[in-house]
């Protein structure tokens, strides 16, 4: 099967952030048949939704290379999660990590175990900033322009991390190479 390029958001508010997100993405390192091909800048987010007072969110997006059907994919991420200590209670309640397939390839699919472009992306300024930074180019199926997406998004307060600040000590079994940090997009 040819590869196809995707994008994971990845999410965590309970249980050291940090460490979750750091791990999450040597999981990803580790996926078969796949291969991560960049990583983001993390972001300190304002939680959306579910209940009041859960903690802030750290945010990221990784893009990965992958010869996995969508569906495996999936449940590999749900797999990551489960190992990583993710409890389901109420929705959109805190977690210590999510992780979301944002998109696969140009794939447009609208089951409820997997609809994709996932359903929310354009709505979250959390998925929208990081993905900006590693795709600014991105035009997302049925949605758009990223660019316009970003414009159009609901506020939110959100603080880009100093990624030198936030080493991402992670040991890919491929080379990759994080972007650039630059300025907010317009
Ligand atoms: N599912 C369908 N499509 C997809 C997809 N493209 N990617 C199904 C991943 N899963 C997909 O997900 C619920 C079901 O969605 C799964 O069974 C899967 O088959 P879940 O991860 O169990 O539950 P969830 O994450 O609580 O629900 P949901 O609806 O995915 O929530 P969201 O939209 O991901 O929002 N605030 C900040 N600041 N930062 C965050 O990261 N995250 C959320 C979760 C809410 N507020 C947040 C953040
Ligand atoms: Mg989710």
């Amino acid at each position: 099967m040819p590869s196809v390029r995707t994008y994971i958001g990845i999410g965590s508010n309970l249980n050291n952030p940090a460490n979750q997100v750091r791990q999450a993405f040597q999981a990803l390192t580790e996926l078969p048949a796949s291969r991560l091909t960049a990583c983001s800048p993390w972001y300190r987010t304002a939680p959306v939704g579910g209940p009041a007072g859960q903690p802030d969110y750290l945010n990221a997006v990784a893009a990965l290379e992958t010869e996995l059907t969508a569906d495996a994919l999936l449940a590999m991420l749900q797999a990551i999660e489960i190992a990583q200590g993710r409890v389901r209670t109420e929705r959109w309640g805190p977690r210590t990590l999510d992780l979301d397939l944002l998109l696969y390839g140009l794939v447009t699919c609208d089951d409820p175990q997997l609809t994709l472009p996932h359903p929310r992306l354009h709505q979250r300024a959390f998925v929208l900033y990081p993905l900006y930074d590693i795709a600014p180019e991105l035009t997302i199926p049925r949605l758009g322009p990223l660019t316009i997406l970003l414009k159009n998004c609901p506020p939110l307060s959100i603080t880009r991390l100093d990624i030198e600040n936030e080493p991402v000590t992670i040991m890919p079994s491929n080379p990759f190479s994080l972007k650039s940090f630059s300025n907010p997009p317009p």
